[in-house]
C-alpha cells in the first residue's frame, strides 16, 4: 500500500493528480491537503471526494505546525506539492505572501520529510516563469533562471532549496519546470479559462438574441506553451517513480499567442471572428459583422511581462516514455465545450 499526500488538492493540478492516482490499479491511499477558508469550493474534487481511498486533511503551507503534524501522522511515501499562490498577476501585490507559500512552504515540506519520513519522495511544481526573459528557444532544463515576477522568483528560490535538500540530506526531492497547463478545472482568473468562460457567455447571448459585453484582455501578443494538466499529472507520477531524482521540463513543445487562443476558442464555439486594429485599439469582431467579441483593457497588463515561453520536453519523452494525449486544439475544444455545458 502507498500513501500519497497531495497539497493544493482543491486546485487544478492537485485534483487532477488525485483523480489519476485513484484510477490506478495499485493499492493507493490519497491524502489531499486543503487550507481552511470561510467559503470552501470543492467543485474540483466532486468526482472523487467520497472515494474510500481518498482522505481530506486540513493544513496550511504557511504553518510549520500543520505541515509537521500531517507528515508525522500520515508518514506518506510521496508528497506531491501543488499548493501555491499560483497567480503571477497578483504576485506584485503580495510578494511576501507569495514567498511564504511558494518558497518557505517548500522548505516546510522538506523539513517535515527530513525529520519524520526521510524516505518520502518529494515533488515540487516549478514553473517556466523561472526562466523569464528567455535567452533561447525552445527552453530546456539548462536554461538560465531569470524570473520577471515575484511569483517566478519565489519558484526559482524553491528550485534552489530543493537541490540543497536533495544534495545535503540525500532526499528524493525534485522540482521540475512546468510550462503552462490548463483544463476544465482551471481557475477563472487565468487567461485560458477567462477566455473560454467568456466565449461560452457570449455564445449563449448570441443564441438567445441578446446583447453581450466583449471579453477584456491584457497583452494578447504574449506567447505561451499550453498543455493539458491531465497529461502533466501522469508525467509527475513517472518522475516520482524513476530510479534517480532527475528533473525534467514538461511542455507541449509548441507555442501560441493569446490572440490565437481567442480565435480558436470562438471558432470552436461556432462564432468565427477576425482581429483588426493595433495596440490598445486591437479588437476581435464577429466575421463580417461589427460586433466586438474581445478587446484590450490596460487593467490586465502586468508591470513586467514574459513575451515568449516555448518548452523542450524531449528528454522526458525519450527517457521516461511520457507522451501527451491532448493537442493544443483538443485543449481549447475541451475547455470551450465544458464551459458551454456548464451554462446549460
Ligand atoms: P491552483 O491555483 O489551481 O491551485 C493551487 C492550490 O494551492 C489551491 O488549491 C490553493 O488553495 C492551494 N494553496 C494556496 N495557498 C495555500 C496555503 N497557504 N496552504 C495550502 N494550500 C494552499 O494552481 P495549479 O493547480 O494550476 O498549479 C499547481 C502548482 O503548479 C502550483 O505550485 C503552481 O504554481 C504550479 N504551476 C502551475 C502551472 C500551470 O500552468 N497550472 C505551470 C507551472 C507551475 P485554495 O483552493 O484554498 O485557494
Ligand atoms: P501565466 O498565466 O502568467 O503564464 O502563469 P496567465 O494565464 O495568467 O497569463 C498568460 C499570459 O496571458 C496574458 N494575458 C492575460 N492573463 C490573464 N490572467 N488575464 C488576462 O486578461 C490576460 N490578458 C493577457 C498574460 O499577461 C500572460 O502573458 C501560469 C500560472 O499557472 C503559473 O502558476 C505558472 O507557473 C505559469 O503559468 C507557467
Amino acid at each position: 500500500m502507498k500513501k500519497i499526500l497531495v497539497t493544493g488538492i482543491l486546485g487544478q493540478d492537485g485534483a487532477n493528480m488525485a483523480e489519476y492516482l485513484l484510477s490506478l490499479p495499485d493499492d493507493i491511499q490519497v491524502y489531499g491537503m486543503m487550507r481552511r477558508t470561510s467559503n470552501v469550493n470543492k467543485s474540483n474534487i466532486k468526482t472523487f471526494e467520497y472515494h474510500p481511498n481518498f482522505h481530506l486533511v486540513y493544513g496550511d503551507l504557511t504553518d510549520d505546525v500543520s505541515v509537521d503534524k500531517i507528515v508525522r501522522d500520515i508518514e506518506p511515501d510521496y508528497l506531491v506539492n501543488f499548493g501555491a499562490n499560483s497567480f503571477v498577476g497578483c504576485s506584485w501585490d503580495m510578494p511576501l505572501q507569495v514567498f511564504d507559500v511558494n518558497t518557505l512552504g517548500v522548505i516546510r515540506c522538506l523539513e517535515a520529510i527530513r525529520k519524520f519520513k526521510p524516505e518520502c519522495r518529494f515533488y515540487s511544481a516549478g514553473s517556466s516563469e523561472e526562466l523569464g526573459d528567455v535567452d533561447y528557444s525552445p527552453q530546456d532544463i539548462k536554461h538560465p533562471i531569470k524570473p520577471r515576477s515575484p511569483y517566478g522568483a519565489s519558484k526559482a528560490a524553491a528550485r534552489h532549496i530543493v537541490k540543497v535538500y536533495r544534495e545535503s540530506y540525500g532526499l528524493f526531492a525534485i522540482h521540475s519546470i512546468l510550462f503552462n497547463h490548463e483544463g476544465v478545472r482551471r481557475g477563472e482568473e487565468f487567461v485560458t479559462r477567462k477566455i473560454t468562460k467568456g466565449v461560452a457567455r457570449i455564445k449563449q447571448a448570441i443564441d438567445q438574441g441578446k446583447e453581450f459585453d466583449p471579453i477584456l484582455l491584457g497583452n494578447i501578443d504574449s506567447k505561451r506553451d499550453w498543455s493539458d494538466s491531465e497529461d502533466f499529472v501522469r508525467a509527475v507520477w513517472l518522475m516520482l517513480n524513476q530510479e534517480e531524482p532527475k528533473e525534467y521540463v514538461l511542455s507541449s513543445n509548441e507555442t501560441h499567442s493569446v490572440k490565437e487562443f481567442v480565435s480558436l476558442a470562438f471558432q470552436e464555439a461556432g462564432v468565427p471572428g477576425l482581429w483588426s486594429g493595433e495596440g490598445l485599439n486591437e479588437k476581435f469582431r464577429i466575421f463580417q459583422e461589427n460586433k466586438i467579441l474581445a478587446e484590450i483593457s490596460e487593467e490586465f497588463y502586468r508591470p513586467a511581462e514574459i513575451e515568449l515561453l516555448y518548452g523542450d520536453s524531449n528528454p522526458i519523452r525519450d527517457e521516461l516514455g511520457w507522451k501527451p494525449k491532448y493537442s493544443f486544439q483538443d485543449l481549447v475544444s475541451r475547455m470551450v465545450k465544458n464551459d458551454i455545458d456548464l451554462l446549460k
